[in-house]
């Protein structure tokens, strides 16, 4: 079926939501397990995990003078990492397979926080606890 005849059935704001789900994810083949945004009106920063291979990936989602950290936090809440993304659609990637802290163990809730932050400012933080389950094909264990 094409675009112009599902605008017609579906009208055209559908069409173009239909056409979006069913491109390909550039950035990644998994959808990520878990996921927030910032506290801003307009999120501007995001953080996601993929339990399988630890993937934890922070994404600046505007041109907007804010740059976006994100932190993970051990168990005991002493900060384990952190890794920022500047510029509009920039994304930064830390995974198992980095080794280190960056090798989440499984079955373990860790704690996430994603804030925009600019010299000498950090806002608009938002925060969650996430529980690493998946080890099946972590690269380290
Ligand atoms: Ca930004
Ligand atoms: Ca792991």
């Amino acid at each position: 079926m094409t675009a112009r005849r599902l605008a017609t059935i579906l009208g055209a704001p559908l069409a173009a939501a239909a056409l979006l789900v069913a491109l390909p994810n550039s950035a990644s083949a998994a959808d990520p397990d878990h996921s927030m945004q910032t506290d801003d009106g307009d999120p501007g920063g995001k953080v996601t995990l993929i339990e399988r291979g630890d993937v934890v990936t922070v994404t600046d989602q505007e041109e907007d003078g804010w740059a976006v950290r994100a932190f993970v936090y051990n168990p005991d809440g002493s900060l384990r990492y952190k890794v920022n993304a500047a510029g509009s659609g920039d994304h930064n990637t830390k995974q198992a397979s980095d080794g280190g802290v960056y090798n989440l163990k499984e079955n373990t809730t860790y704690g996430f926080k994603v804030c925009l932050v600019r010299p000498g400012d950090i806002a608009y933080c938002d925060s969650d606890s996430w529980r690493n389950n998946q080890n099946s094909s972590d690269m380290v264990p």
